[in-house]
């Protein structure tokens, strides 16, 4: 491919290497036109937006209201991850570390212990260090922690095997996150032992030990209305980006290169990240559910699929579109696309306060067997086929699941094995999808090859609901139309 155009290359004259040149500044001019005005606007708000130490504040206040008297929890900061060899990857805090702190250092921990006398809320962190900070960029250090993050007290972590077992001591109960990191665990255990030892002189060692999880992730579920304002920042940003991927597909193009729109709106927005990793699928890429491969090139008849969503401030944004390659449904695409367009607003209409988890999942799965029914690509009645779970054949997944700081957020779908009834301020993203893959043998070919998903994260209010991630084409009418202005 390189050389065949290092050959086109020579074989042009300067005049014609011009006018093409010119083409390509034109064209990237005004396919970015309109993105960029709604863009410009989001820069404006730079830097305004974060979570108030008031608030992590009233955090660990409401969790230290729920623990057992005499109590104390432990929280470790997310550790380092070795990309390869001296490599590391981003650093990303672990959320509930910072749901709680608002801290963004690792190698640190943070002590919750209701009731004690001498400050209940006590962190442990990196100390000041010039050199360190020449390297590595600048560190809070426990003195200003006090301060910017509104504890009680702060040591450095160097000291913590000399203070935590005092810390510790007299306590009933710890509360940590149990087996998820296996050095943290033996760390845990290590400070009780050395509790353990001094038994015989006075101290008493914890004697029971709870997964912290349950207390904070019940928190974390319902969202604030600064939290709100975050998540809604991030679906905007991936609007951009969403937006920007879709103004510029044509084929021929690879399927990184719409994953490098995605991710410039995102970077030059202010997100560090993307919340997971790009889904980017052409043809029937689009019908692999987790495809990250992103290297295909996009064919004419294509549709794509794109599923991204961009991380601010920690706040998750997963938004899935699909779109044809050419800018034009075929008629087989535009009938699977109704189906699973009618399947999301019948689920996304089924969200409110007081209907449990599962309601917008069934009512995707009345449309969508309704729909392959109607097609011919189902065979039976509806009741009968939604009880057999026909659909799977073509709709293997659930309709949604909680997002917050994290995209797949925490909570619990069931309490005592009933699926929850909705609340005002949980957040769960509605994305049917239909996939009817190449190899599928078992439905006419003009089907084959077709993957559809449309996913938007929408808020649970007090008067239903509201969808958080907007102002991008979603309507056949809608991407046909802003395809055709913006190629
Ligand atoms: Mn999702």
């Amino acid at each position: 491919m390189e050389r065949e155009i290092g050959t086109w290359f020579r074989n042009q004259s300067p005049i014609c290497l011009a006018a093409w040149f010119f083409s390509l500044i034109k064209a990237k001019t005004y396919t970015t036109l309109t993105v960029e005005l709604s863009i410009k606007k989001d820069l404006e708000k730079k830097g305004s937006m974060t979570i108030s130490k008031r608030e992590f504040g009233k955090r660990r206040k409401e969790l230290m209201a729920q623990m057992e008297s005499n109590s104390i929890a432990l929280l470790a900061s997310a550790p380092p991850r070795v990309r390869n060899n001296d490599a590391e990857y981003q650093y990303r805090q672990n959320s509930d570390f910072f749901y709680l702190t608002g801290f963004t250092e690792p190698h640190a921990l943070l002590a919750l212990i209701p009731g004690r006398r001498q400050g209940e809320v006590v962190l442990f962190c990196q100390e000041k260090n010039k050199e360190k900070e020449l390297w590595n960029g600048y560190l809070l250090g426990p003195d200003a922690a006090i301060e910017e993050l509104g504890v009680d007290d702060a040591y450095p972590i160097d000291d913590i095997d000399d203070i935590i077992p005092g810390l510790i001591e007299g306590r009933d109960r710890v509360y940590y996150s149990m087996g998820k990191d296996d050095s943290f665990d033996n760390r845990v255990m290590d400070w009780v032992k050395v509790i353990r030892n001094k038994a015989k002189i006075g101290p008493h060692p914890p004697s029971e030990f709870q997964v912290l999880d349950h207390l904070l992730h019940e928190l974390r579920l319902h969202k604030s209305p600064a939290e709100i304002k975050l998540m809604e920042k991030a679906a905007k940003i991936s609007a951009e980006g969403h937006k920007a991927a879709m103004a510029v597909c044509k084929p021929g193009i690879m399927e990184y290169e719409l994953e490098a729109e995605l991710h410039y709106a995102f970077t030059r927005n202010g997100s560090r990240s993307p919340a997971y990793v790009s889904i980017v699928g052409a043809g029937d890429n689009a019908c692999i559910l987790h495809y990250d491969a992103n290297n295909a090139e996009v064919k004419k008849g294509d549709l794509i699929l794109i599923d991204a969503g961009c991380e601010y401030e920690h706040y998750a944004s997963d938004i899935t579109r699909t779109f044809p390659a050419s800018g034009k449904f075929s008629p087989e695409q535009k009938a699977i696309y109704e189906i699973v367009l009618k399947a999301q607003e019948a689920a996304i209409a089924a969200v409110k306060p007081g209907t449990p988890w599962d309601a917008p999942h069934n009512a995707s799965v009345k449309v969508i067997t309704q729909g392959l029914i109607k097609l011919g690509l189902l065979k039976g009645r509806p009741a009968q086929l939604i009880k057999s779970e026909a659909y799977k054949d073509f709709y293997m997944h659930r309709v949604g699941h909680w997002i917050g700081m994290d995209v797949h957020d925490v909570g619990d779908y069931k309490i005592d094995d009933h699926w929850r009834l909705l609340e005002t301020g949980m957040v769960t993203t509605i994305e049917p999808g239909i996939y009817i893959s190449a190899s599928n043998t078992k439905v006419a070919k003009k089907w084959r090859g077709i993957g559809v998903r449309i996913e938007d994260d929408v808020l649970v209010t007090k008067s239903g609901h509201k969808i958080l991630s907007t102002g991008i084409p979603k309507t056949i009418q809608e991407i046909e139309s802003f395809m055709s202005v913006a190629h």
